[in-house]
């Protein structure tokens, strides 16, 4: 074996000197993050998608050498991170990750031997100093301190227990984890039903996709992603907007940009300039808010000029007529005034898509992060349908899922106050039955509380406490000086985690949970296809993992749960939920990955939605008109920009995993805003200078990145770091009215240099309304 891989490895020849010291795999991760952070200052998503796919990297860990190796413990597993569902083997040491190297290539239907940065680096949060290793209470002053697993476990059940012999279990909430697996969330909705007695449990799909799940249930029947991620790779044209896709779905980013090189057409609408827009074919900067404007202009002009398809309208749609009434009003003059697209490239758009064999229409937060989010997906899912874009290879509708395991921890396993696992919703008194037959229980016929709302419903009293699993809320919630204000106030908050979070600041109980490299089970990804995650490391310290976490708590609180295994409980989860009635971990690993439905043992999983039918009782789809939205906050004299939040490529959420990891702080040492330059020398701005931006809820300062990415009437700033924390300007009160969505994508700002006045140094030159 080779001791000093540096010297078969020709391809980090430049990283060697600092990492003359580290031999063997200790100096593996090493000189690989070397190698990240030089390609880093060439372009941030180059290691991503190019460097690694072209298996650079894995070139360089095959040099560990094999003898090495088989000390090391390795799985094949599922990333923890996004909903792309990259699978890779883990190494471990047993104190820590080691190395990601790609697993069989049959084996990771998504990505092959592609991962991004996280994928491959990601994992110095699993063995930080500050992992939470045991319970903590709060002590007499209010301080916290480490406890025994069953003093805790007493503190929470008593905490809760209270509440609930008080006011009732509709007066507690839980917020699930779509970090957590699939047969994890199982049990955490199990548990809010059964054992608090409560509907109020939701996760943050609500902050996310939630508006898709609503617009494309109502339309097509399931709420979730029509395609396979061989269609998003052999269409002919994609339709995709809202979506940073290089950046929040890298491994699916390469995937279009390759299929775009080989021909296919890219139509990209976004009011910022992302890298995938590089790529398009077509590049429509809109402004933020307005998109089932533009939509509805393009579903006008095929309409218009007998552009779509009429057989699959007749055969397999209802509501064709309403569209084509409510879409009368998007004329192309109303359309630009609006959205500031012009006419052109509706045209163009729309002749694109009529003219490729096949299309799929791709979206994330950029449509669904809106008071009127399952409007726009509607819009979109009318658009799809009518142009017969449905069904069939290489088309389909495509919203790329967000953390890793939201579509099924978050949605298909049912911790939600509306729907038992699979969707089946809770007011239905015989699908009721069911679940209060297998789970010995009463389950009130009236939905709980989204996330939300549950915050909102703590300023009555109505929800008293919150049993909070891997969710940040103190910084992923709209408007958190309001969500700070409410979980300092309840009178018992026990928060389940890997580290003491902002959330966890305010909890009563903390609870150490294991994260994905520590625990088995499964993730479902973005193509819902449900895979295998394994355990490569023991639990660290004494931290758990969440399913026996849940179950310890359960037995406390007077259930007798008896599972040994994540398998037991996907048996439990296969009895009672059609749409998951073959997909076993036996299953799973045999066929390395299973897409839903699939109903029985020997049903082989649905590849494409909607081929022969919808999921709707007559079988076809639902289009329904849409008419003019617009965001409920607009800029106005007072704040006259429009924020828009999101994401970057190195970083994940509020950091918990990312913000441990030397190489990526290196490169996004903190938030930022990005500002039009002709903006920023109206202002006096310059380049890195701090900045601050106000809503009508707070202030953030944080520094220019003085960019043409943006329109002169948007800033943007990512949502990565507490100390500038951007949700202190979103409101929590804004909600889309089907799904609760809060409008993340659109407030109101002014800005100002940091200590300077807020008036332009040149005011009156910037044109509001301009478009690039
Ligand atoms: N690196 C990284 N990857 C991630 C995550 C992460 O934190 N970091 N998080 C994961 C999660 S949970 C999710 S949900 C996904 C999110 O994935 P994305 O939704 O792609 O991420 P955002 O950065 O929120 O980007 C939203 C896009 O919408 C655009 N946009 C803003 N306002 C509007 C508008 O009004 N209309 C339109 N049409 N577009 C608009 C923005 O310019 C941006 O391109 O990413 C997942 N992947
Ligand atoms: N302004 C603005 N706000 C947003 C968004 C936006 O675009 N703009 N996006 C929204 C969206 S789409 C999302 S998804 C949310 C994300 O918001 P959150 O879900 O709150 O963000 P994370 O930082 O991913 O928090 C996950 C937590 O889970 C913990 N964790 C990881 N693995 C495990 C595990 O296995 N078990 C347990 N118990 N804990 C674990 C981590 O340590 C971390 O504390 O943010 C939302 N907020
Ligand atoms: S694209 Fe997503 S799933 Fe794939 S390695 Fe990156 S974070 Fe993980
Ligand atoms: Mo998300």
């Amino acid at each position: 074996m080779s001791e000093n891989p540096d010297s078969d490895s020709d391809s980090d020849s430049d990283s060697d000197s600092d990492s003359e010291t580290a031999s063997g795999v200790a100096g593996y991760m090493q000189r690989a993050k070397q190698q990240a952070l030089q390609n880093v200052e060439h372009v941030a998503e180059g290691v991503a998608a190019e460097t690694l796919s072209e298996g650079k990297l894995f070139e360089i860990a095959q040099s560990i050498g094999d003898a090495r190796l088989e000390e090391l413990t390795v799985a094949d597993t599922t990333c923890g991170y996004c909903a792309v569902g990259c699978r890779f083997d883990l190494y471990s040491d047993g104190e820590e990750i080691l190395a990601a190297r790609p697993t069989a290539e049959e084996d990771a239907p998504v990505n092959g031997i592609s991962t991004c940065v996280k994928g491959k680096f990601g994992y110095n949060f699993v063995n930080s100093d500050d992992r939470l290793t045991t319970p903590l209470v709060r002590d007499e002053n209010g301080e916290f301190r480490e406890a025994t697993w069953d003093e805790a476990l007493a503190r929470v059940a008593e905490g809760l227990g209270e509440i609930k012999a008080e006011h009732g279990g509709q007066a507690l909430s839980v917020i699930a984890s779509s970090k957590a697996t699939n047969e994890e969330n199982y049990l955490m909705g199990k548990f809010a039903r059964q054992v608090l007695n409560t509907n109020s449990v939701d996760n943050c799909n609500r902050l996310c996709h939630s508006s898709t799940v609503a617009g494309l249930a109502q339309t097509y029947g399931y709420g979730a992603a029509s395609v396979s991620i061989e269609d998003l790779e052999t269409t002919d044209c994609y339709l995709i907007t809202g979506s940073n896709t290089t950046e929040a779905h890298p491994v699916i980013g390469t995937r279009i940009k390759q299929n775009v090189r080989d021909g296919a057409d890219l139509l990209v609408f976004d009011p910022r300039e992302v890298q995938i827009a590089e790529y398009a074919t077509q590049y429509s900067r809109v402004q933020p808010g307005y998109d089932a404007v533009w939509i509805n202009g393009i579903t006008r002009y095929l309409i218009e000029n007998d552009l779509y398809d009429e057989t699959f309208v007749a055969e397999r749609t209802t509501g064709f007529e309403d569209v084509k009434e409510a879409v009368v009003e998007f004329t192309p003059d109303r359309v630009e005034a609006v959205t500031g697209v012009p006419h052109e490239e509706i045209k163009t758009a729309a002749e694109t898509i009529a003219k490729a064999d096949t299309c799929v229409f791709g979206w994330t937060l950029g449509l669904t992060e809106h008071s009127h989010g399952t409007e726009n997906v509607i819009a979109m899912a009318n658009l799809a349908a009518i142009t017969g874009n449905l069904g069939k290879p290489g088309t389909g509708v495509s919203p790329f899922r967000g953390q890793n395991n939201v579509q099924g921890g978050g949605g298909d396993m049912g911790p939600l106050p509306d729907n038992f696992p699979g969707y089946q919703d809770i007011a239905d008194d015989e699908i009721r039955a069911k679940f209060e037959d297998a789970w010995e229980c009463e389950i009130s016929p009236e939905y709980g509380y989204y996330t939300t709302q549950m915050f909102l419903a703590a300023d009555d009293d109505d929800v008293r406490g919150m049993y909070i699993i891997g969710e940040n809320a103190a910084l992923s919630e709209p408007g958190i000086n309001h969500a700070g204000n409410v979980l300092e106030s309840l009178d018992f908050l026990v928060v389940q985690d890997l580290f003491v979070n902002e959330t966890a600041e305010y909890a009563d109980v903390v609870l150490p949970a294991c994260s994905f490299v520590e625990k088995t089970g499964t993730f479902t990804n973005t193509d819902r296809t449900v895979q295998m995650v394994k355990q490569v490391m023991e639990p660290k310290g004494a931290s758990r993992p969440d399913w026996k976490i849940l179950q310890d708590l359960a037995h406390r609180m007077g259930r007798d749960w008896d599972y040994d295994s994540t398998a037991e409980i996907m048996d439990e989860v296969n009895s009672l939920t059609p749409l998951y009635g073959g997909v076993t971990h036996d299953r799973v690993e045999s066929d390395g990955g299973l897409q839903w439905p699939c109903w029985d043992e020997d049903h082989p999983g649905t590849k494409r939605l909607y081929e022969d039918a919808f999921n709707t009782e007559d079988g076809l789809a639902h289009l329904q008109g849409i008419g003019y939205s617009e965001p409920a906050e607009r800029p106005d004299d007072e704040y006259p920009f429009t924020l828009t939040t999101g994401r970057v490529l190195y970083q994940y959420h509020t950091g918990t995993m990312t913000h441990r990891e030397e190489g990526i702080m290196e490169y996004t040492p903190s938030d930022f805003v990005e500002i039009h330059p002709d903006v920023a020398v109206n202002y006096g701005i310059e380049d890195g200078d701090q900045v601050q931006v106000e809503s009508r809820r707070g202030a953030i300062t944080v520094p220019a990145q003085v960019t043409d990415r943006v329109g002169r009437d948007t800033v943007f700033a990512p949502i990565h770091f507490a100390e500038s924390a951007v949700n202190q300007l979103t409101d929590e009160e804004r909600l889309d009215p089907a799904a609760a969505t809060p409008e993340y994508k659109v407030s109101a700002v002014r800005i100002s240099p940091h200590e300077g006045d807020s008036k332009p140094v040149r005011s009156g030159d910037i044109e509001l309304t301009g478009d690039d």
